[in-house]
């Protein structure tokens, strides 16, 4: 434990010095400005918070501590919240003990599955996440130290305590919904020796045998990481543990609007619409029929899942990752066929509305296809897979932001006659 905690011990104190001389020099400096449409429209734009995890330039996309997703593709789940917490790729020593570390953790107390298996049978698996990460907020080492004197200075390292014990354990949790929600038999137990994938993978249960399906997962897990700040679920969670309430109640919070059919749940959402419409027309539709689904999806008034972005105005390169995975090991499958027809159609469609500001795939597109082929065919689980990602970068970010001694979050609001002055 010591080798992180003393890594980003030099770390923190760099940023806090840069951060304060970045103050000093530019303390009134704008960052942004804020119209009317922006305080209307879900502060689209508005450059507020500070998140050095990872960034998203519109024409780029994700790029993870200064390294663009593209560069990341083969790397483990390990490594990318070692990246994510600390600013560097591990070395071989450092992965070894950063992957010990979490290993150690990795065991679910006993309650979790108590209080999961008491929850109604039709359960949402996102609500049995949050339920579970919630569930578990008496363990929180945040909590309990600030409880008996802690100082500012320090609260990162307890905050950290609890990111390291949270993602080790998320696994099995989400392996356990899995089983559990979908009558899969026991729960099954970690393997003390596994990493974090191939845990995963064992836990759930099925396709254990198939390394492609476990370097799927290995890719799914790290290309669904982080995506800067100000999405819901980070926004979320770090707004929440800006109260100085711990990861657990926090990373509970931000889970809850992960779950949300405009965030994480698209590609539940898409692959449920894509298994409509290869019933519908007994198979892979032609491009023609295809053109026909979009327009019958939006004149109906629904959206299209998986495309779109608030921040993205280019093919989401995490869509690209898995693209190229499917087309590499099942590009005949008539899920992942019309999933890429889709991907030829739907932009070009979409083009044509004229409010759409972008027509391109994100990552919700694409990703729940390639788990369907492998045998996890339960969709409403896919948002879960998802979460166990996305972990590690609202734990990392917590950390950060600890780190970095931030405030609470307390943005100021106005009524709608303070609008209507300032417009008249
Ligand atoms: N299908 C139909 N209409 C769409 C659309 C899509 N895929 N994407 C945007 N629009 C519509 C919006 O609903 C909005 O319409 P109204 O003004 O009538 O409300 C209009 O176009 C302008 O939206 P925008 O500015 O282009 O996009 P927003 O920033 O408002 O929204 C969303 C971004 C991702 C929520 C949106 O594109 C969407 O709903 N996409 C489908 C759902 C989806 O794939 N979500 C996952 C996003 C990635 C993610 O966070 N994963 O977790």
């Amino acid at each position: 434990m010591t080798d992180i905690v003393e890594k980003l011990s030099k770390k923190i104190d760099e940023w806090r010095r840069e951060a304060k001389v970045l103050l000093e020099k530019g303390h009134d400096k704008i960052l942004s400005e804020v119209t009317v449409a922006q305080a209307y429209g879900g502060m689209r734009g508005i450059r507020t918070l500070i998140c050095d995890t990872s960034r998203v330039p519109q024409d780029e996309g994700l790029i993870i501590r200064g390294m663009h997703l593209n560069k990341l593709v083969d790397k483990t789940p390990e490594e990318i919240y070692f990246l994510l917490l600390t600013g560097d790729l591990p070395t071989d020593e450092e992965l070894n003990q950063f992957s010990l570390e979490l290993k150690k953790r990795k065991n679910v107390p006993n309650y979790v599955w108590d209080v999961l298996k008491a929850m109604p049978k039709d359960s949402h698996p996102m609500a049995m996440l949050g339920t579970a990460i919630l569930v578990m907020q008496k363990e929180s080492v945040f909590a309990e130290k600030y409880d008996s004197g802690l100082k500012k200075e320090d609260y990162w390292k307890a905050t950290l305590e609890d990111a390291l014990n949270i993602v080790a354990k998320i696994p099995a949790i989400a392996a356990g919904i899995y089983r559990l929600r979908f009558n899969k038999g026991e729960i099954i137990l970690p393997d003390p020796e596994m990493d974090w994938t191939g845990d995963y993978v064992h836990m759930l249960g099925i396709n254990t045998k198939s390394e492609d399906f476990k370097d799927l997962m290995r890719l799914y897990l790290v290309a669904h990481c982080d995506h800067e700040g100000g999405n819901v679920s980070a926004l979320t969670t770090q707004t929440i543990n800006s109260a100085l309430s711990d990861l657990y109640y926090s990373l509970s919070g931000g889970f809850n609007g992960l779950a949300g059919p405009l965030h994480g749940l698209a590609n539940q959402e898409s692959l449920k619409w894509i298994l409509e419409i290869i019933e519908k027309f007994g198979g892979t539709p032609t491009n023609e029929q295809l053109k026909d689904i979009v327009w019958e999806t939006l004149n109906s008034g629904k959206v299209i899942p998986g495309y779109g972005h608030a921040v993205l105005r280019v093919t989401d390169p995490r869509f690209d990752a898995f693209l190229s995975f499917g087309k590499k090991h099942f590009p005949n499958d008539p899920v992942f066929l019309t999933v890429s027809r889709l991907f030829d159609i739907v932009p070009v469609e979409l083009k044509k509305v004229e409010k759409i500001k972008n027509p391109w795939p994100n990552v919700d597109a694409a990703s729940g296809s390639l788990l369907y082929y492998y045998g996890l065919k339960e969709f409403s689980y896919y948002t879960v897979v998802f979460a166990v990602s996305r972990s590690l970068g609202l734990a990392a970010q917590a950390v950060v932001n600890r780190a970095m001694l931030f405030p609470i979050i307390r943005p100021k609001s106005v009524t709608t006659r303070f609008v209507k002055d300032l417009v008249s």
